[in-house]
């Protein structure tokens, strides 16, 4: 919580202690004020130094203003009002110099608003317009990241000391009881009370998304750290340093609002930018390449992912009949289901993945000129997931697992962080790859086109209502500034139609971008009127453009003035429902993808496919699957038909291609081009684990039992915390443990409720009694699945012999591994480190060998 400004009256009045904040009435009438100010809060005075010489101030007065430090944008002032003393916070759109400033408030003003209560806002709005005028003299430039914020302020509301009231802001005297002729008779209609409060209840929940409806988001800025002028003339991205607010939205896109967020699926990666040029939305994915080409296959793929219509089972899966029915008929969804199997589909933390615009877009610079752009996030935490089976268990323990950490993540000030990069490939280039840049089935390998970072974004402040940001914030990917523009690949146009009519239904109207967290921080100015709750009240009555009544206003924008003009694509085309040829190769890059990954990858990946395909009942959709998987590696396949039981058929199903026209039936079928590459690290996580190998944020959980040292679990806490992770005590009952050493501490959760799922590593601490944990099949189940998930073990002292207690994995002889950092004494910094250091490669995959029985 940003400090309150402490302020000065007269330069004597010193605030001692705040209290009751008044009427809200207070704050909304004085927040219209001009040049940026706005008051954020309105506070009475409980005591102040000395009544006495409040009441020498209380006719004309000489108000003295303090910035609390260089570069704030809050500060405030006290004004003493009849028997009531205000203090006042402003907050300012911009920096404010240190200032302290002597503003003279003349008796007759205060005359004017008197000293009746119903009259102190226009007093208040007064005084700070007054401010506002000084201010604009010795004001810096706009601080644009916390503009949105400032925003969001106008719309804010906060019960604390309020009166309960109805919507009519009428005061309640009793929420308890309904109208009722007599105490045990029927309720009364003329319950205006009642009835408005039943309504409005009955009427709290909007259609949630179509898709991506189950997700989390935050606040944060972006800055520029690379500014490229020479690609783009998008304002923010012009200077260095530059900051630009943003909200975040992560998500699922098959699952329905309260499904769990660890399904197998592709997760929404979406940030609105509220530049001073108006709103920019990158509406990505965490995965480069899409299902289909063409934007009117969506319903369809939607449809077939989605839970069976007959039954609605199952809930955010892939893994069923329609689904796999689907992939099979479409060869050109074959790239994308190779990242679906991969574990790209099963982050760890929405703060450790990759973010794509997946389209390939265009950057106009200031010349006019136009190049090819593919949009990149890359995570300051480098990128990781969990495992299919831990996933399915922390769907079970805890299916709120993302929302909570990057909620977790936020409030304890570890804030994630990407930095953005761009592929820039000039129009000259634009035919030089084997595949084409419009097709949103293909990547660009970065090996043939480095990504350029060209700034960071970090995720600072939770919002403080769910609905109103997080379910509200409506994305489109036709959201875009001067400087950004489309290409012709055929899934952004449809997208370009999709997004503005699904909020149509969604939010119920089209004045949706007036709802807080839509709306633009650079305001709009049109001649749309109307509609479903509109806000705005326009003035005046020219509504249409041109017009001379009005003085021509609003006016057009010339683009030397920022005015949006599209990009002078040359078209001469013929009318067509086809595909371009250019889009046919399906297979070379899904086989790109998997020869690139590391043999756990490889594996995992197999074990995907055996699972999914093995949840789908039909046989010809397993078979076609089969020979589908084929073309794109013989070997993957056969080993995914071992799991089923099935052979590779000799040759796929003829035509594979049914995404076609009924006159090209048989026509399309996938072709092989030659490829542009054979091996791209980059596509794979575990040859790319992190940015800089960090246990920032990790969750590492001690297993104690009573008796346990203390100074065991206090060293290695001591350390952990040191590397900014958390390390929480987990132990047979709540409460408290006893130690060792004849203390006790606190523990954070029982075996009953944590798992090993929920935590990224484990510590056995020593402890003569910590060998009894083995008859705990809690304790115990704790460390197997830490174990089976690859995660890092670490125990010292008498914690080792845990390790070898009977319970623990039957594969006795497997125990000892670079995994599982031990060591004898307690308190050895080696130790510690050894532990930080196996933790911050994340897991250690080698065992998978030694679990792995199928090769
Ligand atoms: Fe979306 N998509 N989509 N999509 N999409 C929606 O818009 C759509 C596609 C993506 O956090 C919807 O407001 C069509 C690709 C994200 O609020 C809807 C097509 C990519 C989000 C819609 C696509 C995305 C959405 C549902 C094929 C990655 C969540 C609710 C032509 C580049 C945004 C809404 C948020 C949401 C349509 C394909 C990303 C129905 C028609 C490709 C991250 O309008």
């Amino acid at each position: 919580m940003p400090k309150v400004a402490t302020l000065a009256l007269g330069g004597i009045l010193q605030i001692l202690t705040w209290a009751k904040a008044i009427s809200n009435r207070v704050a909304e009438s004085a927040r219209a004020v001009t040049a940026g100010l706005e008051v954020q809060e309105v506070r009475r005075i409980q005591a102040v130094e000395s009544a006495a010489m409040l009441s020498d101030h209380r006719v004309g007065m000489e108000l003295q203003l303090h910035a609390l430090e260089a570069g704030a944008s809050r500060f405030g002032f006290v004004v003493s009002l009849g028997t009531i003393d205000l203090s006042c916070t402003l907050v300012a759109s911009r920096p404010i110099s240190p200032l302290c400033e002597k503003v003279g408030v003349a008796k007759n003003k205060y005359k004017k608003y008197g000293q009746s209560y119903k009259k102190k806002p226009a007093f208040i709005t007064y005084l700070a317009n007054l401010i506002a005028k000084k201010m604009e003299k010795n004001t810096g430039r706009l601080n644009q990241q916390e503009a949105k914020q400032e925003d969001l302020g106008i719309n804010k509301s906060d019960g604390t000391n309020k009166f309960l009231t109805t919507n009519q802001g009428v005061k309640i005297n009793d929420d308890n009881n309904s109208l009722k002729a007599g105490e045990r008779g029927p309720s009364l209609l003329e319950d205006f009370i009642f009835r408005e409060k039943m309504t409005h209840f009955d009427h709290e929940r909007i259609p949630e998304r179509i898709v991506h409806a189950r997700g989390s988001g935050a606040h944060g800025f972006f800055e520029v750290t690379n500014p490229i002028p020479k690609f783009t003339k998008a304002g923010f991205l012009q200077e260095m340093g530059q900051k630009t607010p943003v909200f975040a939205r992560f998500s699922t896109v098959a699952g329905s609002r309260g499904s769990t967020d660890l399904a197998r699926d592709v997760r929404g990666f979406s940030v609105k930018f509220y530049t001073e040029e108006g709103i920019y939305d990158f509406v990505g994915n965490n995965i480069p390449v899409f299902f289909i080409q063409d934007a009117n296959k969506f319903p369809d793929l939607i449809h077939a992912v989605k839970p069976e219509p007959h039954n609605e089972i199952p809930q955010a899966a892939s893994a069923h009949d329609t689904f796999w029915d689907f992939i099979s008929l479409m060869p050109e969804s074959m790239h994308m289901v190779m990242w679906l199997m991969s574990d790209r589909a099963i982050p760890r933390s929405y703060r450790m993945q990759e973010g794509f615009g997946v389209h390939t877009f265009r950057f106009i610079n200031e010349a006019n000129e136009s190049h090819f752009v593919k949009i990149h996030w890359k995570p300051k935490l480098g990128t990781h997931a969990v495992v299919w089976d831990e996933a399915q268990k922390i769907s079970g323990r805890n299916p709120d697992f993302h929302r909570e950490d990057l909620w977790e993540a936020i409030e304890l000030g570890n804030f994630p962080e990407w930095e953005m990069g761009v592929q820039v490939i000039p129009e000259a280039d634009e035919h030089k790859f084997g595949f084409d840049l419009l097709d949103p089935t293909k990547l660009v390998p970065e090996e043939l086109v480095p990504v350029t970072i060209v700034g960071r974004m970090v995720l600072n402040r939770n919002p403080d209502n769910f609905f109103a940001e997080t379910e509200q914030i409506a994305f489109h990917p036709g959201h875009v500034v001067p400087g950004i523009d489309f290409t012709n690949d055929p899934l952004l146009q449809g997208r370009l139609f999709s997004y503005t009519d699904t909020q149509l239904s969604r939010l119920g109207s089209p004045n949706f971008h007036e709802i807080p967290i839509n709306r633009s921080i650079a305001p709009p100015h049109n001649n749309q009127r109307d509609g479903h709750m509109r806000q705005e009240i326009n003035k005046g009555r020219v509504s249409y453009h041109p017009n001379s009544l009005g003085g021509g206003c609003p006016y057009q924008a010339m683009v030397a003035q920022g005015g949006f003009s599209s990009f002078n694509e040359r078209i001469g085309a013929h009318k067509v429902r086809q595909r371009s040829d250019s889009f046919s190769d399906h297979f070379s890059q899904a086989r790109l993808f998997f020869v690139s990954q590391t043999t756990t990858e490889q594996n995992h990946m197999i074990k995907a496919l055996r699972f999914e395909l093995g949840k789908v009942e039909n046989a010809g959709v397993r078979f076609r699957m089969l020979g589908l998987l084929s073309q794109v590696n013989y070997s993957l396949a056969e080993r995914v038909a071992v799991g089923l039981g099935m052979k590779v058929p000799a040759a796929p199903e003829k035509p594979m291609n049914h995404g076609v026209g009924a006159d090209d039936f048989g026509k399309m079928e996938p072709k092989a081009v030659s490829e542009d590459i054979q091996v791209s690290d980059a596509l794979s996580m575990i040859k790319n684990p992190t940015v800089t190998p960090t246990i920032a944020s990790r969750k590492i959980a001690f297993l104690c039992n009573d008796g346990v040292s203390e100074a065991s679990v206090m060293g290695i806490k001591k350390a952990l915390l040191q590397q900014d992770a958390k390390a929480c005590i987990i132990a047979p009952h709540l409460g408290f443990v006893a130690t060792e050493e004849g203390g006790a501490i606190p523990v954070d959760f029982s075996f009953f409720t944590a798992s090993s799922v929920l935590f990224d590593a484990i510590f056995i601490p020593s402890g003569s009694t910590q060998i009894e944990l083995g008859g705990n099949p809690d304790a115990m189940e704790f460390i197997n699945d830490a174990y089976r998930h690859c995660k890092i073990i670490g125990t010292e002292g008498d914690g080792i012999d845990l390790l070898s207690a009977p319970q623990f994995l039957a594969k006795g002889e497997a125990l000892i591994d670079g995994g599982i950092v031990t060591s004898n004494t307690i308190g050895d910094p080696e130790f510690a480190a050894d532990f930080i250091a196996a933790i911050s490669a994340h897991r250690y995959w080698k065992r998978e060998e030694i679990l792995n029985t199928d090769k």
